[in-house]
């Protein structure tokens, strides 16, 4: 790979031009999450300008408002009290968003590939010269293959405007990592049942739950900001709290019943809790008669799903199993079985995933106060533009052998691409938005190996990840904090719109990628796609449409609009049709048996780590997201670097001591490039280590983030495919530990 034309720079960029301004970096407000922090918030902010946001550091999209001061700093971003995906208070990662702004690492002017003295580095290079190199590079890729070869691979806002300017200019190869390394399995599972997806973001009525099951959802370090307030109010209201998970979380540390499963082995839980619910005649029996399709396959079916059966399987006690069991049943309808969100763990997710989902059925908890309910948005009106040209082939072509795929794969995208002589699905270009690939896909070495059969590969970014060091074009995006974006419409009990303008122009030489897709647009001939100067005249006319103006949405950043599609929940044995088939809640999938799959969720066993190792596990932490805010200044300063949680057994067989430093090697030999620290620990079972996502930086342009801790991707060499939707399950890969360093004699 070293050698190849699109070798990893890692060197940095010929002279960075260094325009840094000097913003000093803000320290983060630790949990923002109380009142009174906000009270203080407000009165140092009293001379600062004050603009509309709202946030993206993660995808729950709180509303906030931005404090710039005279000399374009911004200072500060609080919550919008009038927005229901926060109530006013940010997560402690929203408050540090301002570091994204601040980062003096970001990405700061187009950079274009170039070889010197036969190595590959960067160049920087005019928007001018980088943007007429893409076109030219688009249309070359359009002219001999089709629009369809060049695949767009994004996640987040700036995605949205890069993919109006994909289906103007032809192409429909478009995928993201939050489908198929994140929650495709759950939505298609609830589709399944319920006829409808979960959403973002999760319409669980946890404020008012009396009980509230939590399968390796780890909310509390999962900051999705209303499940946690909601989560602390439902704690508050005594509500019950079951947390299955093989480590001890946050969310099990509030729990009455902590589960301690053994990794892997849900779906035998999950199907010996319906059979306590049948066989014990708890469930709701006047819902499961009125609105359930296939309960009797179903109770035949779980018959010889006892505790004890599942016990053998999962390690958990059948009376625990039971008296969970008997809880949820006393606080039905209003009970939520969590649907969780990151649920790509072992391959047969869409049907662990069916399982959640006809729990929730049984207990009558779809449609109920205290379960789930309806939710409801506003569509916001489309900008005139010309009908989009239909391409061959796109997303769905590539993801034909997945029949329940509802979005792109992009891990199918990426195996596409590698297969060079794919006459079929020809994939030559990428354009990557706001997605690390390097870090988020696992089975990187694929990824490369994609990249390497490209002819053509621009990149996105604010920050000089790992993905843009493989990049012909690297193209600066200014952050949020900078820039228009498409107006948030939100799904929630009632609907809102929230608005994002620029709290201070962009720092150095980057630029928003509503404007970037306009110019690739109008070089490509496509202006008519584009008929508006700036942005936000679409916003504008948007707003007009919706009885608003953007004068109004300045001045209140967030707009909530009375429900038209009727109460929030279903009324005593009110007549209702489910979006399934059936119209029912399917017990039973006859779509699924129809497409050669179980009609109703099978527990399979997964493999066990052979001797001397251990199972990767891993997840969230609270300050951090993914990969992306490592090297933020801010949340740097709240935790700069992961650690390898091993159970004491653990610890004394393979003789290690906190804060040790160690290293790991999987199952294939692939070995972690830095050191990890050690945390001895309980709360992690003895047959997994655990570590927190999104560390292990390698590019040392991330100046705090490079070096720092173990990256779980590079570990994931093995993947487990879900056969219905495609998602890479990533929880069956093993690590062995080691003391001595393996790079000894090599250089990284
Ligand atoms: N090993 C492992 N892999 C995982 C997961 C895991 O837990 N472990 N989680 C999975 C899940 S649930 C998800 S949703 C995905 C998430 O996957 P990604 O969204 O790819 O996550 P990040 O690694 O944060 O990469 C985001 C990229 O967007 C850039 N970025 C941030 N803001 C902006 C912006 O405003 N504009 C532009 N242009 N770029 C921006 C960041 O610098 C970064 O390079 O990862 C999945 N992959
Ligand atoms: N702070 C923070 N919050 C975030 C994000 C972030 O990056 N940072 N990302 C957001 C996104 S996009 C997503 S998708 C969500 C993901 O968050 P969630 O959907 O809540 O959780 P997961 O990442 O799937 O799960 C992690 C938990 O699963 C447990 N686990 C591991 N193996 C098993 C098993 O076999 N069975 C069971 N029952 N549990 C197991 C782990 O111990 C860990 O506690 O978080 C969101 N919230
Ligand atoms: S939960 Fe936190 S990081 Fe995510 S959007 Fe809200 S404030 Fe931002
Ligand atoms: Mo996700």
């Amino acid at each position: 790979m070293d050698n190849s034309r699109r070798s990893f720079i890692k060197i940095s960029a010929l002279s960075a031009g260094s325009l840094a301004l000097t913003t000093p970096a803000l320290s983060a407000i630790g949990n923002n999450f109380s009142l009174a922090n906000k009270k203080e918030l407000i009165n140092a902010a009293k001379n600062l300008k004050r603009s509309a946001t709202y946030c993206e550091v993660c995808f729950w999209k709180c509303a906030g408002w931005a404090y710039t001061d005279e000399n374009n700093n911004i200072k500060k971003v609080i919550g919008n009290e009038s927005d229901p995906h926060c109530n006013g208070r940010l997560c402690p990662r929203g408050t540090g968003g301002v570091g994204m702004y601040s980062d003096n690492d970001r990405l700061k002017t187009p950079l274009i590939r170039t070889t010197i003295n036969g190595k590959d580095t960067f160049r920087e290079a005019s928007w001018e010269e980088a943007l007429t190199l893409v076109a030219t590079k688009m249309q070359e890729i359009k002219d001999k293959y089709g629009a369809e070869s060049m695949a767009l691979l994004k996640h987040g806002t700036p995605g949205s405007h890069l993919e109006h300017l994909f289906k103007a200019y032809g192409s429909d190869t478009v995928a993201e990592p939050a489908y198929a390394q994140c929650r495709g399995p759950r939505e298609t599972g609830f589709r399944l049942t319920f006829g409808s997806w979960v959403g973002s973001p999760e319409p669980t009525d946890i404020r008012d739950t009396k009980c509230l099951v939590l399968i390796g959802s780890h909310i509390g370090e999962n900051m999705h900001n209303t499940q946690v307030q909601e989560m602390s109010d439902a704690i508050d209201n005594k509500a019950t709290i079951i947390t299955v998970d093989p480590r001890f979380s946050t969310a099990a540390s509030k729990s009455q019943h902590w589960l301690a499963i053994k990794p892997s082995t849900d779906i035998a839980l999950l199907l010996s809790w319906m059979h306590v619910l049948i066989y014990e005649d708890l469930y709701d029996k006047e819902y499961v008669k009125q609105y359930g399709l296939g309960f009797e396959q179903l109770k035949e079916h779980v018959r010889t799903f006892t505790p004890e059966w599942a016990y053998g399987i999962t390690t958990i006690k059948p009376e625990q199993i039971r008296e969970t069991a008997r809880l949820m049943a006393a606080a039905s309808p209003s009970v939520i079985i969590h649907p969780g969100r990151h649920v790509t763990w072992y391959g047969d997710d869409t049907q662990r995933s069916r399982s959640i989902a006809i729990l929730n059925g049984l207990l009558g908890s779809w449609g109920r106060r205290g379960g789930f309910y309806f939710k409801e948005k506003i569509s916001i009106p489309k900008f005139p533009h010309p009908p989009y040209p239909t391409p061959k082939w796109g997303w769905e072509e590539i993801g034909e052998k997945y029949p329940f795929a509802e979005m792109g794969i992009t891990n199918e995208v990426i195996k596409v691409t590698a297969e060079k002589e794919n006459k079929k699905y020809p994939i030559k270009g990428w354009f990557v938005a706001g997605t690390n690939l390097i870090n988020t896909v696992p089975q990187h070495i694929k990824t490369k190996e994609a990249i390497e059969a490209l002819e053509f590969m621009v990149v996105l970014d604010t920050m000089p990840m790992e993905i843009t060091g493989y990049a012909d074009v690297v193209l600066p995006e200014c952050t949020y904090l900078e820039r228009y974006d498409g107006l948030r419409s939100a799904t929630n009990r009632e609907p809102s719109i929230a608005l994002r303008m620029p709290a201070a122009k962009p720092r150095f030489d980057s630029k928003p990628a509503w404007w970037i897709a306009k110019q690739i647009g109008e070089k490509l001939g496509l202006s008519e796609y584009f008929n508006y100067k700036d942005f936000k005249e679409v916003i504008a006319w948007q707003l007009e449409q919706l009885g608003t103006s953007l004068e109004e949405m300045e001045k209140i950043g967030v707009k909530n609009f009375k429900r038209k599609s009727g109460p929030l929940y279903l009324k005593d044995g009110e007549d209702y049709e489910f979006y399934t088939p059936s119209g029912k809640i399917e017990f039973y999938s006859q779509t699924l048996a129809n497409h050669g799959f179980d009609p109703m969720p099978v527990y399979t066993a997964h493999e066990q780590p052979p001797q001397g190792y251990y199972r990767l596990n891993y997840g969230r932490s609270p300050m951090h997201t993914f990969s992306r805010t490592i090297n933020n200044p801010n949340l740097n300063d709240l935790k700069d670097e992961n650690k390898l949680w091993v159970n004491p057994k653990v610890a004394r067989i393979e003789g290690l001591k906190t804060d040790q430093k160690v290293w790991i090697e999987n199952q294939d030999g692939i070995v972690s490039t830095f050191p990890v620290k050690v945390r001895v620990t309980e709360r992690i079972r003895w047959d997994s280590v655990y570590a927190y996502h999104g560390f292990g930086h390698n590019d040392k342009k991330l100046t705090r983030a490079y070096g720092k801790g173990v990256s779980d991707t590079k570990l994931m060499s093995r993947v487990s495919i879900d056969p219905m939707m495609g998602g890479t399950g990533m929880r069956g890969n093993f690590v062995k530990i080691l003391t001595e360093n393996p790079h000894k004699d090599t250089e990284i």
